[in-house]
């Protein structure tokens, strides 16, 4: 009999229980959000409720991104933000202008060549890292790898040098070739590579024995267009020694900001505003190229392709750095 009292509290409880729900289930009111039209600028957030319980989507997320209602301007430009209820019962929208706005740029991140470590490579927006690896089929190996990455500032250079391929440590110069207008219609010195347009060339050694500072002289091109000698002079004044050498900052007299050997490579900070002396110097990219030698040779170029019979030397292009700012 117990048990069966028992039973009958229970059925009690659960139809009262069920009565009750079946009051109470909530009436599906119209899905609504608190904001129809907003306008963001780009890193900006914006929270949008709804009435209801609802998935988000973004009819744009290369210009708005939403994840439980917040809004997030990514680039300029105009998405609708969706909030479905249920089974797609019930949509409604809020569209998003994204503008530029006047918030700063995120920091623009510098290399520093004091700290000791590469690190700082891994750290930079990669969209803006322009590299270079010596193919197998290269016909000079003395180089291994460089990277390059330029703010309004400097010039920043991660060069590998091929310890296998430099025998002798006493004087190893290593050059870089600078387009520094992004102009073929300037410049010259195209022996390392197929253009011809370095307007400035930058020169020292990397070891002395052992690794050293690069401390370079500053070569300004005043030669002819696209020529390939070595003209440093400038053509308004031919044979003009004096005015040669006033083509040349001398080793050491470019206050460059630094260098550093670390773990087998050099990375090299070269400070922009004293190079654009000969040319404009372009604010937006720049071509950049780099050898290094043993006895007065080229051992190592770097960018190169592969030595073969239709590119006898395997040289190509200078790389095209695009400045981050
Ligand atoms: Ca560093
Ligand atoms: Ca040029």
């Amino acid at each position: 009999m117990k048990a069966n009292k028992f039973m009958a509290v229970v059925l009690a409880a659960l139809t009262v229980g069920f009565v009750a729900c079946k009051k109470d289930e909530p009436q599906v009111d119209k899905l609504a959000l608190d904001k129809t039209e907003v306008s963001i600028a780009v890193g900006e957030t914006v929270q949008l409720t709804a009435n209801l319980e609802v998935a988000w989507a973004s009819s744009n997320e290369a210009v708005a991104t939403v994840e439980a209602g917040l809004v997030k301007g990514i680039a300029e430009g105009e998405a609708n933000i969706i909030a479905t209820y249920g089974n797609a019962d019930q949509t409604a929208m809020c569209k998003v202008t994204v503008t530029k706005g006047s918030t700063p740029p995120a920091e623009i991140p510098e290399i520093d060549v004091t700290d000791g470590s590469l690190a700082d490579w891994d750290a930079l927006p990669a969209e803006y890292v322009v590299s270079a690896v010596c193919p197998e089929g290269a016909a000079l190996l003395g180089l291994k790898s460089v990277k390059v990455y330029a703010t309004e500032m400097y010039i920043n250079i991660l060069v590998e040098p091929n310890m296998d391929d430099i025998q002798d440590l006493s004087w190893v110069p290593f050059h870089v070739y600078l387009d520094i207008d992004n102009s073929d219609e300037t410049g010259g010195y195209g022996d390392e590579f197929t253009d011809a347009n370095t307007d400035i060339l930058c020169e020292t050694a990397v070891f002395a024995d052992e690794p050293i500072a690069y401390n370079p002289a500053v070569f300004k091109w005043w030669g002819e267009v696209g020529g390939s000698g070595w003209e440093w002079t400038d053509p308004a004044n031919p044979g003009d020694e004096s005015n040669f050498w006033g083509a040349i900052i001398g080793e050491g007299q470019l206050p460059v900001g630094n260098s550093q050997y670390v773990d087998g490579k050099f990375e090299i900070q070269l400070l922009r505003e004293l190079l654009g002396t000969v040319h404009p110097m372009s604010e937006e990219a720049f071509g950049i190229g780099f050898d290094i030698q043993q006895n007065w040779s080229s051992v190592g170029i770097l960018p190169i392709g592969e030595d073969t019979e239709e590119n006898p030397g395997g040289h190509v292009a200078k790389l095209k750095v695009r400045i981050c700012k």
